[in-house]
Formats: structure tokens, C-alpha cells, sequence
């Protein structure tokens, strides 16, 4: 058993050729430590001798955004990895593959992606990625149909509730975007030339109740497994291959927080667009784009959810006429719900995206906070009337044209 420490980088290396693959004894190996989320440590270690790579994702035992006076529970380790594991088991090859893992020093050992990008960079350059929606599409049918009680035993899915039970994950999302953003909070990042909407999220009790519907599902429904954190900086992409990553905030919840989380984001780097494009035929083409695969999103991931319950159902009641619809109906309006509370969070609360951060003129990054925010409260108070992916669209237009 090895005691807990965080790893250095010549540890990593030493860890490294103690496994059975993929380095041999002539192997000449370098490390680099890469991490640049919130919370961990990732170890890229390369092979000079060879094409050979792998990661070493270790959790760090407090959030590495604040520092050591926010501890976080290491067990966030175990779940990613056995999350990765499921996910890889239901949608092979989008998932890094799990090579090995340690769970007393709080790391996983797995497949190097650095053939890919990161979406958000991706997107950022102007990238397209024309096969996206209809793959991500299917990871979150596969992933929510097989993990909820549509999909799997019952009673085996409470057993496997139970594992992602991680109390300290879950309040940092609770906190940063069920709460933080609706009053004054220290960990709130915003700046000043929007203090007035930050006021406006502040008294707006007409958004405060649909927000305290929002939390109440998070906090209560749990319909499947979810990543928990699916933006686009936890997806690797190239134009014809798209894999998920980082799934540590993963715990039983509502399925709309992991199609919420997609569609907030593109939504984000469409907000940011003409702080970065300025022939305005270019811009117009991009925002239709993005605007594009939101839907895409949606309808690739309801058309392969309708299609696995018809084929995979075992829920005996659910296939009680008119059930599908109302359930498929629920999904939409969270989805749209939680997408605007991600927008909100992403402007005012701590963590932020870089597709708004990055836009270098004052005004345009402005701009596109307000833009940003304009679309995510009108989510918010529309979600519970929205029925379809054209009227969630119109709301956009709406909210950006007001
Ligand atoms: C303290 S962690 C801040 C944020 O980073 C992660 O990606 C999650 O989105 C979390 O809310
Ligand atoms: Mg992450």
C-alpha cells in the first residue's frame, strides 16, 4: 500500500516503468507536469525513444484554484476512474482508456490523448468539428439511458448510486452554480463595468425561484449517472473524433445537467464570437454554426435516446403510452434550465471560460458578458415552458436582441 503524497514529476517516471506497459526497459522516459484545471495534478509522460505516451491524473487533496484552504475529498480519484471505466465500457474509444490505478495515492494511469485538442482551444482557433454533435450526442444517450432505470436493474443502480456518493464535489457545484451568483459571495470573479448585472442576479426574484427549482433537482433527482462537468474543456476533439474526459464531479443526477453543460458552452463561445471575428459575413457564418450544433446536440441525443428505450428498455411501467414523451419533455426544459444557470456562472462566479476571458478589447469582452448573460437568465425563466430545440433558439435570439 502506498501512502497518499502529491507525486513529482521523477516519481511519475519512477510509477511509470514499474507497469507492464506500455514503456519497455530501454524506454527513455521525460515527464511533464500539465495540469492546468482546477484541481489536479497530470503527469504527461513520453517515451524519447519511442512514440509511447501516457497520462498520471492524480487528485490533489484540496481545490488547486484556491489553495490548500479548500480540502477536497481524494475519493473524487475512485470515481473518475470508475466512471471512465463504465463510460468506456458503454462507448468504447470516447473515453481515455484506463491502463492502471492506485487508489491510495489518489491516481489513474491512462491513455494519452494529445493527438487531440481540447474543444474550447479548438473552437476558440475556429475550428469545426462537423461529427461532434452526432457523437456526443450518443455518449449522453448511452451514458444516461444505461445508467438510469430505463436502462439497468434497479436495485443494482442504487448499489452503484451508492459509489458516487461524494459530498464535497457535488457542494462545490451546488455552491458556484446554485448559489454563489445570486448574492454576494467572496469567491465570486467578475468585473466591475458589470456590477450592474451582477446587482440584477442579486434581486431578480422571478430567476431566484426558477434557480431554486434547478438546485432542487440537482440536489434530488437522481435519474442517471452523470460526468458532472461536461464543458468543452473536458472534451478532446478532432474534426473526426471526439473523447470525454474528467469525469470527477460524476454522481447520480439529472440528465439535463450533462446536456445543460454542452449546450452552455457552445453558447458561451457563440457569445464571444464577435469579440474575435470582425468581417461580419465570417461572423455570421460562425454564429450560425455554432447555433447549428446546439441543435445538433439535442436532436442527435434525443432521436439515440427514443431509440435505445423502443430497443433497451427493462422499466415494465415504462412503456405506458404518452410516458416517453413526458419524460423526453422533462429532459429538454432541465437541459435548457441548467445551460442558462452554466452560462450565469461562468460570468460572475469563480471559474470562468476562456472564449469570453480572452477577448483582449474591454468593451467586446463586455459586451459578450452581457450577451452571455442575457441568454442564460432567459434559459433560466423560460425553461419550464420551453417544449422544443427551435423554441430554446428563438429564446437565444431573443435574449440577444433585446
Ligand atoms: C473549484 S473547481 C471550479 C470548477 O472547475 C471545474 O471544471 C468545475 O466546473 C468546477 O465548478
Ligand atoms: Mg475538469
Amino acid at each position: 500500500m502506498s501512502q497518499y503524497h502529491p507525486l513529482t514529476p521523477q516519481e511519475a517516471i519512477e510509477l511509470a516503468r514499474t507497469l507492464p506497459d506500455p514503456f519497455t526497459a530501454d524506454s527513455n522516459l521525460e515527464c511533464r507536469e500539465i495540469g492546468d484545471g482546477n484541481l489536479n495534478l497530470v503527469f504527461h509522460i513520453t517515451d524519447q525513444n519511442s512514440d509511447k505516451s501516457i497520462i498520471i491524473k492524480q487528485a490533489l487533496p484540496y481545490a488547486k484554484v484556491v489553495g490548500e484552504s479548500w480540502p477536497l475529498s481524494l475519493v473524487r480519484a475512485r470515481i473518475e476512474r470508475e466512471i471512465l471505466q463504465e463510460e468506456y465500457r458503454l462507448c468504447p474509444g470516447m473515453v481515455p482508456e484506463v491502463y492502471h490505478y492506485d487508489d491510495d495515492l489518489a491516481l489513474t494511469v491512462m491513455e494519452d490523448l494529445s493527438d487531440h485538442v481540447i474543444m474550447r482551444k479548438g473552437l476558440i482557433e475556429g475550428t469545426s468539428y462537423p461529427l461532434f454533435a452526432q457523437h456526443i450526442g450518443e455518449f449522453m444517450a448511452r451514458t444516461l439511458f444505461f445508467t438510469s432505470d430505463l436502462g439497468m436493474n434497479q436495485q443494482l443502480k442504487k448499489e452503484k448510486q451508492g459509489r458516487f456518493i461524494n459530498p464535497d464535489q457535488c457542494k462545490i457545484t451546488e455552491d458556484l452554480i446554485f448559489d454563489e451568483p445570486y448574492r454576494i459571495a467572496e469567491k465570486n470573479n467578475y468585473e466591475a463595468s458589470i456590477e450592474d448585472e451582477a446587482e440584477a442576479l442579486r434581486t431578480d426574484g422571478e430567476l431566484h425561484l426558477e434557480v431554486a427549482l434547478l438546485r432542487e433537482k440537482f440536489l434530488t433527482h437522481g435519474e442517471a449517472l452523470l460526468h458532472g462537468d461536461l464543458h468543452t474543456g473536458s472534451i478532446f476533439v478532432t474534426p473526426e473524433s471526439t473523447k470525454v474526459i474528467d469525469p470527477e464531479f460524476a454522481y447520480y443526477g439529472p440528465m439535463g445537467f450533462d446536456i445543460g453543460a454542452v449546450i452552455a458552452n457552445l453558447l458561451l463561445n457563440y457569445a464571444s464570437l464577435p469579440g474575435s471575428i470582425k468581417d461580419s459575413q465570417a461572423l455570421q457564418e460562425r454564429e450560425a454554426l455554432l447555433l447549428d450544433m446546439v441543435r445538433d446536440v439535442w436532436t442527435e441525443f434525443e432521436s439515440r435516446f427514443r431509440a435505445l428505450w423502443v430497443n433497451d428498455l427493462v422499466d415494465p411501467m415504462a412503456k405506458a403510452p404518452g410516458y416517453q414523451d413526458l419524460y423526453v419533455q422533462k429532459v429538454f426544459r432541465d437541459t435548457a434550465g441548467f445551460a442558462g444557470a452554466k452560462m450565469v456562472r461562468r460570468i460572475v462566479g469563480l471559474a470562468h471560460v476562456a472564449d469570453i476571458d480572452s477577448i483582449e478589447d474591454a468593451t467586446e469582452r463586455e459586451r459578450a458578458q452581457r450577451k452571455s448573460l442575457a441568454i442564460g437568465k432567459a434559459l433560466i425563466k423560460s425553461n419550464r415552458r420551453l417544449n422544443t430545440i427551435g423554441e430554446l433558439l428563438d429564446t437565444v435570439s431573443t435574449a440577444v436582441s433585446a
